[in-house]
């Protein structure tokens, strides 16, 4: 038997990219509410354009997305069905704080998530909780400039004061920020930032990083308080880079894109600011605003497990002649030739997530948690509305024998395993819906046409058999 007899098997969500409900409940406007769908949502969410109301324009579609504010029982019930063990989900930071600088929370947003959790107790389903998924209420994005501000430390800290007391009991994981280091590659979605004329954008981000960093291990700290039960994670978009060639100017430049990437999770798991990117920042002149006391935060409140998403591997080249992208906007790597890709030009590399445990699990020796993993595809329901995602079921076999290898082959110690949209859901990147992941399909289209059904894929009745098997039956 490969994985842990209690492996947690379920999916994944964030809740700007599921619930809608954008105005509802008392919650306040975020961030990813003022990213449209379409050619404008790159420029928006690097924080190239600035988006501070909606417009008739665009087309938002985080304000309904699926609708899961209203239909989260049938949801739930659906991932019961297929034997989740967990459900990673993310909560709307202004639905308890519909400002973020408010002393009180709102009791109506804390009420949803507290009905939500019990509603996946009932199934057994244990909720893994991100506290920020790239959302952040926008009045804190205009008063204090979001992360860039140190204020922002304090306001995260009411904010889990708050979700770790109300959630004592029913809630023990919990990740801190999804893929911290997004604030590198698009600042305004990881971290609210936008940037001002002439302004030194690298000092921003790591000063904006610095005190995320502290927030969340003053959340560490407040979470193992207030019950140690709690385990909390970082979360670090992975993919491990591959060196073009073994020529050592590539092998360099593939190290030094990893360490780009580790340097949030060397801080929250090791406790310390790496010395290779101490050196770098001081010849960049950037200064990070450390003021007494946050070293030893840093040191004392590192996280219990490691979480990633892993979609694909990356290549690094320094020979210009080598200069084909893949399609993948956010994180475009060199094109490896060896490697299909899917119809977003995302590249599939199973074996490249059993290096990435390795290289984690190597570098950490904490227990890991993929806590995203999946193929964005176009699904076309066929004469009796089923899909038939043979292309799904042969993408998530082949990464969960890779992840089998890593476990029963090396001895990588992991916790679980949530696959990413679990249901259709509003992609990140581009705003469609059309580019889905779910065992579950949801009727809706890239202009918020369609009735919001929700039907079961054929790989729905598979995943429920590879949980039901423990993996073994893939
Ligand atoms: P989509 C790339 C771009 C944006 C978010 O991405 C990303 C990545 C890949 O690492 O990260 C995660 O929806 C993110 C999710 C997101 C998922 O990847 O662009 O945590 O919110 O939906 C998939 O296909």
């Amino acid at each position: 038997m490969a994985f842990r007899k209690d492996f947690l098997w379920g999916g994944a969500t964030a809740a700007n990219q599921c619930e809608g409900g954008y105005n509802e409940g008392g919650r306040g406007l975020a961030n990813v509410d003022l990213a449209p769908v379409g050619p404008d949502r790159f420029p928006v969410i690097t924080g190239e354009k600035k988006m501070f109301a909606f417009d008739e324009e665009h087309f938002y579609p985080a304000q309904n997305a699926i609708d899961m504010y209203h239909r989260y029982k049938e949801d739930i019930a659906l991932f019961g069905e297929m034997g989740f063990k967990t459900y990673r989900l993310s909560i709307a930071w202004s639905r308890i704080f519909p400002l973020g600088d408010e002393t009180e929370p709102n009791e109506e947003g804390l009420k949803f998530y507290e009905d939500l959790f019990k509603e996946c107790r009932k199934y057994n389903i244990e909720p893994l909780v991100t506290i920020t998924h790239f959302d952040c209420p926008m009045h804190l994005v205009e008063k204090y400039g979001a992360w860039r501000s140190r204020e922002m430390v304090g306001f995260y800290e009411n904010l889990c004061n708050v979700i770790f007391n109300r959630y004592k009991g029913l809630v023990k994981y919990w990740l801190t920020f999804n893929e911290i280091n997004m604030i590198l590659h698009a600042p305004f979605m990881g971290a609210g930032l936008y940037f001002e004329e002439g302004e030194n954008k690298e000092q921003v981000k790591y000063q904006a990083a610095h005190h995320e960093l502290l927030a969340s291990a003053i959340a560490t700290k407040i979470a193992h308080e207030v019950d140690p039960e709690n385990q909390v994670g970082c979360m670090l978009a992975a993919g491990t880079n591959y060196a073009y060639t073994c020529k050592p100017e590539d092998v360099w430049a593939a190290r030094k894109a990893d360490r780009e990437n580790f340097f949030f999770i060397d801080v929250q798991s090791r406790g310390e600011y790496p010395a290779y990117a101490l050196k770098e920042l001081e010849r960049e002149g950037i200064e990070l605003p450390i003021e007494e006391g946050d070293l030893e935060l840093l040191k004392e409140h590192t996280v219990d497990f490691i979480s990633f998403s892993y979609y694909s591997s990356r290549v690094q080249s320094t020979d210009p002649a080598i200069n084909e992208k893949t399609a993948g906007n956010i994180f475009a790597s060199v094109k490896n030739p060896y490697l299909e890709a899917s119809e977003w030009g995302w590249q599939i590399d199973p074996l490249g997530l059993r290096t990435t445990m390795n290289d984690l699990y190597d570098r950490y020796q904490k227990p890991l948690f993929i806590v995203e993993n999946g193929l964005g595809a176009v699904d076309t329901p066929d004469e009796n509305g089923n899909v038939i995602d043979d292309y799904r079921i042969e993408y998530l076999a082949a990464h969960i024998q890779a992840m089998k290898d890593a476990v029963e082959l090396d001895g990588v110690d992991l916790l679980g395993y949530t696959t990413w949209g679990c249901i259709d859901l509003v992609s990140a990147g581009t705003g469609e819906m059309k580019k889905r992941y779910g065992f579950i399909y949801v009727d809706r289209d890239n202009e918020g046409n369609g009735t919001l059904k929700r039907s079961k894929k054929k790989s729905f009745d598979w995943y429920k058999k590879v949980i039901a098997t423990n993996g073994e039956d893939l």
